[in-house]
């Protein structure tokens, strides 16, 4: 029997059963987008090797889903225009990129950091290049897609743009890579071909600057979360992106000693060597197998699953997002406004999607639709304002590819296999 994918995603529905506990690693079976039965963990392990076995298993099951999504796409449309098996992107975590794919990518980045800025110097004044356009609008936007209902949708869209500007103005053919932050727990990331400095990474860390003193996040009223300095701190010097220019920001860069450094709004002319502090102890405390698991399983809604991931203030926790953004430290790393402008951003923030894409498998009749969006378009709703719904315009302004559609709404930001999107990840 073959099943269209509204009876995958009934039969999906009927046949989940409420967790089985077995041993330490409790399990529950439901039915995969095929029609057979399958078992996945539901709670994570504290064994990193276990958790991230768990984790190809919860990523396998999002494959899955989309891959028969995807035939049958092909089979009923028989359009080439349609999302279809043939056509779609498959984003791959770095390490599994061959070094020539790897070249392409680095190529097409220094491509766009080479081209003018479209952005009008009348409204960002040191925007030069092409990719600092897209840094410009995440500074713009900040505080209205950060701890709001729009933060998944909004930077899923963000870096789909990124990645047709690669190919769409830079001739690149491949797809969005991404940082997978359990393996570099696990190997260090100077280690990792992420961050290895070699010519086919994305750079390395910073020049070491010693006796750094901790990161101190908080204020507000809330308890302070201490992080420790890394290993880096200063210029980065090895690799593709060696020496490479920042022009805008800082707008609230968090340094060592509490320290938090502003030129004003950020968007005037401040060129300055890319500076990373890459730190293990990071990426291990806050963004390891088991917090990612953790994430996907314990999330049981929206609401949950956003906060989680971006550190519900006051727990003390900075969740798998800050876990990235902070283990890449450094200037612009630590600053929530500026921060796309390191390269290593859009591997991040594809990670960031990527987790999500895989939440959203586990319920899908529930995650692709309103049910799937929580919160309103401002920072912890600060002002207070509207409820981010599927008719909520996302608009990205000057980050937007040649030939990309425009403003959209939320609704046709939330599954990878329709609105503009066709993409899955491997
Ligand atoms: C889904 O399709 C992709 C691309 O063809 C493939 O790499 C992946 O292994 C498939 N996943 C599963 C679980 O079949
Ligand atoms: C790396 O690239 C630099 C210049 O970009 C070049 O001088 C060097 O030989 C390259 N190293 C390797 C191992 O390819
Ligand atoms: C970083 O590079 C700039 C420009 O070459 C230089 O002026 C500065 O001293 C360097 N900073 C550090 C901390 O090495
Ligand atoms: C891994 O992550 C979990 C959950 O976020 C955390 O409790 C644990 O302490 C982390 N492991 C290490 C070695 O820090
Ligand atoms: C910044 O955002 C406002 C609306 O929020 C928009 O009118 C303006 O054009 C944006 N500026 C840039 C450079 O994108
Ligand atoms: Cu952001």
């Amino acid at each position: 029997m073959r099943l269209n994918s509204q009876a995958a995603l009934l039969l999906l529905a009927g046949t989940l059963t409420s967790a089985l506990p077995v041993e330490d690693t409790p399990v529950f079976t439901t039915t995969a987008a095929g029609g057979a039965t399958t078992t996945l963990p539901a709670v994570a392990s504290r064994n990193t090797a276990v958790a991230q076995s768990q984790i190809e298993q919860l990523a396998n099951f999002a494959q899955e889903l989309a891959n028969t999504t995807l035939t049958e796409a092909q089979e009923k449309m028989k359009r080439s225009s349609s999302c279809n098996i043939f056509n779609v992107r498959v984003r791959r975590e770095w390490g599994t990129l061959s070094s020539n794919e790897r070249r392409e990518y680095i190529k097409a980045v220094k491509c766009v950091m080479a081209k003018d800025a479209k952005t009008p110097r009348a409204l960002i004044p040191g925007a030069r290049s092409r990719y600092d356009d897209w840094v410009g609008s995440h500074i713009n936007q900040t505080n209205f897609i950060h701890y709001t209902g729009t933060f998944l949708g909004w930077h899923r869209y963000y870096v789909w743009q990124y990645e047709q500007m690669l190919r769409n103005e830079c001739g690149y053919t491949g797809s969005q890579p991404y940082w997978d932050w359990a393996k570099t727990a696990a190997t260090g990331l100077e280690k990792s071909p992420i961050f290895d400095g070699s010519n086919t990474s994305m750079s390395g860390n910073g020049l070491p600057i010693k006796n750094q003193p901790d990161i101190v996040l908080g204020g507000n009223g809330l308890p302070p979360i201490f992080l420790p300095a890394g290993t880096g701190g200063g210029n980065v010097t090895t690799g593709p992106f060696k020496n490479m220019i920042v022009n805008l920001g800082p707008v609230a860069l968090s340094a060592p000693g509490g320290e938090t450094i502003s030129n004003g709004d950020g968007l005037a002319y401040n060129p300055r060597v890319l500076k990373r502090d890459l730190t293990d102890a990071i990426n291990r405390r806050y963004s390891n197998a088991t917090s990612i698991v953790n994430l996907l399983l314990n999330s049981k809604d929206i609401e949950t699953f956003q906060m989680a991931m971006q550190g519900v203030p006051g727990s003390g926790d900075i969740g798998v997002h800050g876990g990235g953004h902070y283990s890449l430290g450094g200037d612009p790393g630590r600053d929530v406004f500026t921060s796309p402008a390191d390269p290593v951003f859009y591997l991040h923030h594809a990670q960031i999607d990527r987790v999500w894409w895989i939440w959203q498998a586990l319920k899908p009749w529930e995650r692709y639709s309103e049910k799937g969006i929580s919160g309103t378009g401002t920072f912890l709703n600060s002002p207070p304002s509207p409820d981010t719904t599927l008719k909520t315009l996302i608009d990205l302004g000057y980050a937007t590819a040649e030939g990309a559609p425009g403003a959209l709404l939320m609704e046709d930001l939330m599954s990878t296999l329709a609105g503009p999107f066709c993409y899955i990840y491997v």
